[in-house]
């Protein structure tokens, strides 16, 4: 198990693209809720977008969007 005592958080709001409906935004909002280093993501259908609040230590923006690519939606990271 990796540990950290670095406490240190961004939180970025990405579009997010692909999104039919707001189940495809809960979708969203539970792949990027299960990963490492994610604190807490909320996503909305309209607009598309996800907010993140993650540990950049721990998890990237793009390993977030290739987990929402692998769901079927598409993250841009801007
Ligand atoms: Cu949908």
């Amino acid at each position: 198990m990796e540990t950290t005592n670095n406490n240190k958080t961004v939180v970025h709001t990405f579009t997010l693209e692909k999104l039919g409906c707001s189940g495809c935004a809960n979708s969203v909002e539970r792949i990027l809720n299960k990963m490492d280093g994610v604190i807490k993501a909320t996503a909305t259908f309209k607009p598309s977008a996800a907010t993140v609040e993650y540990n950049p230590d721990i998890v990237s923006p793009t390993d977030m969007r290739t987990a929402v690519q692998n769901g079927g939606y598409d993250m841009i990271i801007n």
